[in-house]
């Protein structure tokens, strides 16, 4: 009886909850009362902001709203004040987001009292590694938005619609400048035809105050232009920029510059033509200078020398502080390898003083389950952001050294390297919409929690327009759902790469564990020996005075911290030192139990939050839910390979037993590196 009066409290209210793509994103509330709005202009942005007003309106019913362009010194280009009833800003895209955070707080119930609110970046940037012909260079959510293919340049209705719908979205996150193309840039980006395409879509995207940003191939004088060389000292080839400059801005009047990546991994550079980086990013930046245009030059450097691969955008780099014009900005990933579950920040960061430095943050998860792992990274960038550098003293965090709050910079910026693709949920998996959003709230505001980012985006993606009780709606959904997102990046480095281990993917795919391979004939760096450097003495890359002498590129009191075994933080441990399997960690175990301590504790994370959810079923749509649940399970299923297949490899050096209180490994080593071999289609990359 019990059970049948459950069933049918359950049937209504599943029934209740409409089946949903996720398309909507975090963009699904409607307005619940009317509201009267006040704007003396019209502009293209100006109505969206009037109209996303009264399209979401939650406020008390009737309410005169007024949108009023000020004089603030105060006030940022995009700053605003704001209040219950009135917004002012200096400017149009200030007015708007102003309304999306007045309508994100009436929606997630946050109160709105009088408050001025400023951007921390200027700029706040999507990168795509998208290719002219609709693939996504570690794209895990279907085919490119903007290309379909070099034959496919007309633009449809379709695609204006859905460039309209990232538009918004960004917006309303406070995102305002995208660029479209690959890093790894064909140098056809630069004709004609295309260049039209590209101006399409800044045509849609300019009335949500996103600037339209091009990724560009150094050899793009040679390779379309037809000139012999692409030295960037060279006249012909300065002019050849200064016209295609022209033609670009003819199209696209407010474009906003070049994001280049030049002598890294194959593309070609000032290098090639014995010309530094600062001789290459300082012609383009004269080249766009004239139009207020900038140069994103970026950092990503290595090449396969003998030095530790974490020390070479430092030491290449580093000399030309100071060499590069105001309009140029150096992007730096997160840390000094490559985007990895967990890394150290750049030492990069507070580093070069005299020259503007902008982070970049890979939001699709290359290396953290792509879409298939729920992965919430905002803690990782929030314990980025917050890392002190001690560049200007105590307090100087990588977020108040590339924000303009320490050193004079004319702009400041920061990118996320995008997770965006055709599929109707545009991430691929539901909760990777959180990392596209986590994103946009920290780059406009570098100091939020990532328990306030997690909480808004859950009230506002998974809030059913149906009325639960909302004490069981807090308590079984939202509180446990939010605690699993904010434990889920820490659950993924316990079950990949714990203790500061680092690269120990399988060749190519960076997907599954790969700690064994190591083909005779490949580049040592792009091999995971070549980072965990596993033997019968120990484990971990020796960073320190006595190995490669990595921590010398902190500033002190880090560099002495770091080098030290008593004051390393263990999250970094085997990062900067190489250690005896029974070497004594803090907890009193030895290394070796440690580790297997940490791998089984990522898989049992796993497992705890799919009874987390599937607790959380009756709140939460049916298509959303089973989406999620899959994937889950296999998040699970690979937790436990990636476990199995990282102590049982390593067990062959450290010689002992995975501790007889721990679940024990259910995959033979064979088996999975068979797997591994089978996944292997294509020819390795790094
Ligand atoms: O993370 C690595 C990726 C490459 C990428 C490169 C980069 C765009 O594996 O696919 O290329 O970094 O950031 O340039």
């Amino acid at each position: 009886m019990k059970h049948t009066v459950f069933c049918i409290f359950f049937l209504i209210f599943s029934i209740g909850l409409k089946a949903e793509d996720g398309h909507r994103l975090w963009l699904r509330a409607s307005a619940t009362s009317p509201v009267i709005v006040q704007c003396a202009r019209h502009s293209a942005t100006l109505d969206i902001a009037v109209n996303e007003l009264k399209k979401g309106w939650q406020g008390r019913p009737g309410e005169t709203v007024i949108l009023k362009l000020v004089k603030d010194k105060q006030l940022k280009n995009d700053g605003f004040r704001l209040s219950a009833t009135e917004i002012q800003a200096n400017s149009e895209t200030g007015i708007l987001y102003g309304v999306y955070e007045l309508l994100r707080r009436q929606q997630t119930g946050e109160p709105v009292r009088n408050e001025l609110i400023n951007p921390s970046y200027n700029l706040r940037l999507l990168n795509h590694w998208d290719n002219l012909n609709g693939t996504i260079e570690r794209g895990y959510a279907g085919y490119s938005i903007f290309w379909h293919g070099e034959d496919s340049l007309a633009v449809s209705d379709r695609d204006k619609k859905l460039w309209a719908e990232y538009a918004r979205a960004n917006a309303s996150v406070g995102i305002n400048g995208s660029v479209l193309n690959n890093v790894n840039a064909s140098p056809k980006m630069l004709t004609s035809e295309i260049l039209q395409r590209a101006k399409a879509i800044a045509d849609v995207l300019r009335p949500y105050g996103i600037k339209t940003f091009l990724a560009v191939n150094f050899a793009s004088p040679q390779v379309i232009g037809g000139l012999e060389t692409a030295d960037p000292l060279d006249p012909e080839v300065k002019k050849w920029w200064y016209d295609k400059a022209k033609e670009i801005y003819s199209l696209i009047p407010d474009f906003g510059g070049f994001l280049v990546k030049a002598n890294s991994e194959g593309q070609p550079g000032p290098q090639n033509f014995g010309r530094t980086h600062a001789d290459g990013a300082n012609m383009m930046a004269d080249v766009l200078l004239p139009y207020g245009g900038i140069v994103m030059w970026r950092a990503f450097v290595y090449d396969p020398s003998d030095e530790d691969r974490a020390k070479q955008a430092y030491n290449e780099f580093m000399p030309f502080d100071g060499q590069f014009r105001e309009n140029v900005i150096i992007q730096v990933k997160n840390g000094p390898i490559d985007f990895q579950p967990r890394e150290p920040f750049s030492p990069l960061f507070g580093a070069m003083k005299h020259t503007a430095v902008m982070p970049e943050l890979q939001i699709t998860q290359e290396y953290l389950g792509q879409s298939t792992h729920l992965v919430f990274l905002s803690t990782m960038w929030e314990e980025f952001l917050q890392s002190d550098t001690w560049q200007e003293g105590e307090g100087s965090t990588v977020a108040r050294c590339t924000d303009g709050s320490i050193f004079d910079q004319k702009y400041s910026a920061i990118a996320g390297v995008a997770n965006i693709g055709l599929d109707a949920n545009w991430c691929g998996h539901h909760f990777a919409q959180a990392n596209w959003y986590a994103f946009g709230r920290l780059a406009w505001d570098n100091s939020l929690s990532s328990a306030q980012i997690a909480d808004e985006w859950l009230k506002l993606t998974f809030k059913p327009e149906k009325q639960f009780s909302p004490i069981d709606w807090n308590l079984i959904f939202l509180l446990p759902v939010k605690q699993m997102m904010l434990e889920s990046h820490e659950a993924t480095v316990n079950y990949m790469m714990p203790l500061g281990l680092h690269h120990i993917f399988a060749a190519n795919h960076h997907y599954g564990p790969g700690p064994w391979w190591a083909p005779k004939d490949w580049r040592k760096d792009w091999t995971p020996p070549y980072y965990h450097q596993a033997g019968d003495d120990g484990i971990g890359f020796d960073r320190t005075a006595n190995g490669s002498n990595a921590v010398s590129q902190y500033h002190e009191p880090l560099t002495t911290q770091l080098g030290n075994l008593q004051t390393c933080p263990e999250a970094y441990l085997l990062w900067f030192h190489h250690l005896p399997w029974d070497y004594n960690m803090k907890s009193g175990r030895t290394l070796w139990d440690e580790l297997c301590y940490h791998y089984d504790e990522g898989v049992q994370q796993v497992r705890q939050f799919q009874k987390i959810w599937d607790k959380a079923e009756r709140f939460v749509d049916a298509e959303r839910f089973s989406a999620v649940q899959k994937k889950l399970r296999e998040q699970s299923l690979n937790a436990g390979e990636w476990k199995d297949a990282c102590l049982l490899y390593f067990q062959q050096f450290s010689k002992m037993p995975v501790p007889y209180e721990l679940e024990r490994p259910v995959n033979n080593l064979e088996t999975l590196m068979e797997k591994d071999r089978r996944m292997l289609h294509r020819g390795p990359t790094n």
